[in-house]
């Protein structure tokens, strides 16, 4: 009899125990923490320090330079980089004195069609569809828009049915407002340029591959170009191929 009763002791403390066992609580799965955006980092600041273009990876850098006996020999070198953010731009040229009246233009087939656009002059091709227009050492450019017939070779960077003047900033398709910027040294010959993509996205497309060419001009004059070809018999006026650049993303 003891040891039955002390069978259904031990039983019954089995039971209890049983009875007790806790209730696992189920772990919640963690939310997976959203991995935040890195944060955009220009790699080029527009700051007359050139080191910054160094640092650049130097197969995504688009680079054009005057070969011997080219038309205008002013401009040296030009370089190219861009991504989604800005185009910058890094150019070597003849050394002037300081306060020299230079100009800076930039012809763009951004869309990388010859669907559009105009004015080859130096170049093979005449299918840019944006200029961008400004003092070298002060490149707070404007935007003009083509408006001759697409592949004609005319200078049509405004309506040509209004007289233009300072007034309307030369019939600028968007006049100068910050979207350009540079810093040059005059008397060394450098300079590096920028443009904001962001302040003009719904005006200017950037095709993933466009093309582009770029001209110095001193006191309004063309002093250099490029890309430029060397002048010979079959092709006097140094005309070349526009610099192709691929954008970085
Ligand atoms: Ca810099
Ligand atoms: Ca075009």
């Amino acid at each position: 009899m003891k040891k039955i009763l002390s069978f259904l002791a031990i039983a019954a403390m089995v039971i209890v125990a049983c009875s007790k066992k806790p209730t696992p609580t189920p772990t919640p799965t963690p939310e997976p923490e959203p991995e935040p955006e890195p944060e955009y980092v220009a790699p080029i600041t527009i700051d007359g320090d050139f080191a910054d273009w160094a640092k650049l990876d130097a197969s995504k850098v688009a680079t054009a330079t005057c070969p011997s006996d080219p038309k205008y020999d002013a401009l040296k070198t030009l370089k190219v980089y861009a991504d989604e953010h800005y185009i910058f731009m890094y150019a070597e040229f003849t050394p002037q004195e300081e306060g020299a009246p230079i100009s800076w233009d930039v012809f763009m087939n951004a869309d990388n069609s010859a669907e559009t656009g105009g004015y080859a002059d130096f170049w093979n091709e005449p299918d840019n569809e944006w200029l961008f227009e400004g003092g070298l050492d002060d490149w707070d450019a404007s935007l003009f828009k083509w408006w001759g017939e697409v592949g004609a070779n005319s200078w049509t960077w405004a309506d040509p049915s209004v007289d233009h003047g300072d007034d309307d900033a030369w019939g600028a398709f968007v006049p100068a407002a910050g979207f350009c910027a540079s810093s040059a040294d005059l008397v060394n010959g450098k300079v590096e340029f920028s443009i904001m993509r962001e302040m003009l996205e719904e005006t200017v497309k950037f095709a993933d591959t466009f093309t582009m060419g770029a001209m110095l001009s001193v006191s309004w004059t063309t002093a250099g170009v490029l890309p430029c070809a060397p002048i010979t018999d079959d092709n006097t006026s140094g005309i070349a191929p526009k610099l192709k650049v691929t954008v970085v993303k």
